[in-house]
């Protein structure tokens, strides 16, 4: 998918928000374990619920490979079954050597046709130009994650006071363009993501940690949106187990619903 197709989708349904896919067999509604594939039933009813709402969907692969082969075979077929004109977003959080970084992206964008993947940048450019030389494909890059260890490595300061991920920001701007290249950059860091969106003015940033995290929507809306909006906003867990009875998807739609309509507002005001 190309930004602008991105940028379409968002206009069009008023919204950025990215649902996230992390369906774990202990937490789903019980009655559906009875299924042939509970986790991709799961899925199908919350897609299906969602998809009015959503413009990305975010399978956490963990959730997936963890079933074993299984696994592998129902997340293919969760993706096939996301509509077309909705981006997707395998969050592998992948980067190894050249020519093992090509064999991992070719596993998501050639076996499997998502539009993006998650990549760990500490291996430096070669672990992460591989993805970037598909056609219409895009590397959402780890800059500023949104859980408490991201201060372990993540804002420490080099000599002259800049924090790493702003490295990381500055130095991957040459490796790709504002076209095939995200940001991930957590709700949970409000008062950075405007510094982020400084070193990155055109660039889409995937922002985890609203909902279960506590990260807060409005803050992230007010410092990260740019003209084309910006953001893709995630929430996993906020939604997909908003009940754990027989009206899980309706709750998620609700959920989702919610979040959209706040979006809808805040692309009033900040666009
Ligand atoms: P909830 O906290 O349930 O909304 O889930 C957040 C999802 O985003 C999980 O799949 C995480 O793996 C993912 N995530 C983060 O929570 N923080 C990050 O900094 C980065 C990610 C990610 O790359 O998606």
């Amino acid at each position: 998918m190309t930004r602008s197709e991105l940028f379409a989708q968002i206009q069009q349904k008023s919204s950025f928000l990215c649902v996230g896919l992390d369906p774990d067999l202990e937490k789903i509604p019980r009655h559906l374990l009875a299924e042939p594939d509970p986790i991709f039933s799961f899925c199908q009813a919350i897609i299906e619920e969602t998809a009015d709402f959503a413009v990305a969907y975010k399978p956490n692969i963990a959730f997936f490979e963890a079933l074993g082969a299984k696994g592998w075979d129902t997340l293919a077929r969760v993706e096939e079954l996301i509509p077309d004109d909705i981006f997707t977003i395998a969050d592998a959080k992948r980067g190894d050597i050249g020519n093992t970084s090509k064999l991992y992206a070719k596993a998501f964008f050639e076996s499997m046709d998502f539009d993006s993947v998650t990549v760990a940048p500490y291996m430096g450019k070669d672990s992460v130009s591989p993805f970037l030389e598909f056609d219409n494909k895009w590397v959402i890059l780890l800059a500023l994650t949104s859980n408490a260890g991201s201060m372990d490595f993540q804002l420490i300061e080099d000599k002259a006071g800049k924090p790493l991920y702003q490295s990381v920001l500055e130095k991957s701007q040459d490796w790709g363009s504002p076209e095939n290249l995200m940001f991930v950059v957590g709700a949970t860091r409000g008062e950075l993501i405007g510094e982020v969106r400084k070193s990155a003015p055109d660039h889409f940033f995937l922002v985890p940690g609203v909902g279960a995290q506590g990260g807060s929507l409005s803050e992230v809306a007010k410092y990260g949106m740019n003209s084309s909006c910006g953001i893709l906003v995630n929430s996993s867990r906020g939604i997909i187990y908003a009940s754990g009875e027989k009206d899980f998807a309706k709750a998620a739609r609700r959920e989702a619903k919610k979040l959209q309509e706040e979006m809808k507002n805040l692309l009033q005001k900040y666009m």
